[in-house]
């Protein structure tokens, strides 16, 4: 499996809320590369890419607002696991979510959470670490750090009110 993500987004006005994702793929070691591509605007040239991608990535994380069709679009281009962010930039996010995760059979988007771009990244770095030991180990790190997180939180909240 060629260990890259790819993450696209519809504008950049989505980058603050995407850079999360970024860093998590930046944590964990894995080779990614970022781009601006939009479903409407772009058409053609989102297509193009989607195409191609399987020369390259092995997941393609796709994020856009209001009416998100870009990890869709992506998605019935592509038979690589295709993951959506979907952007709060109106009605709370509400029109992205419904546009990204209501595909037609046979055309999945795995979507994540309104403005989810850190889960998007595990979830990515999941699919890789399926043949990638050393990866699944930071993952397993990951998961136990938010676990003494909480335990930390839960240990001193009393107190601390
Ligand atoms: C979507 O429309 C983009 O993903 C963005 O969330 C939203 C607004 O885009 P801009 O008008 O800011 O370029 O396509």
């Amino acid at each position: 499996m060629k260990n890259k993500v790819a993450v696209i987004m519809g504008s950049s006005s989505d980058l603050d809320k995407v850079k999360p994702a970024i860093n998590v793929l930046k944590d964990l070691g894995i080779a990614y590369s970022v781009h601006i591509l939009s479903a409407h605007r772009t058409t053609d040239e989102t297509i193009a890419f989607a195409r191609d991608a399987h020369k390259t990535y092995s997941v393609i994380i796709c994020a856009a607002g209001m009416a998100a069709h870009l990890a869709g679009i992506v998605a019935a281009n592509t038979t690589i696991p295709v993951i959506g962010i979907p952007i709060s930039a109106r009605l709370g996010g509400m029109d992205a979510l419904l546009s990204t995760v209501q595909m037609p059979s046979g055309i999945p988007v795995a979507t994540v959470a309104i403005d989810g771009a850190k889960n998007a990244a595990i979830l990515s770095a999941q699919i890789l670490a399926l043949d990638d030991n050393t990866l699944s180990q930071k993952l397993i790190q990951m998961r136990d750090d938010g676990r003494k997180a909480i335990l930390e939180a839960n240990s001193t909240i009393t107190d601390a009110l």
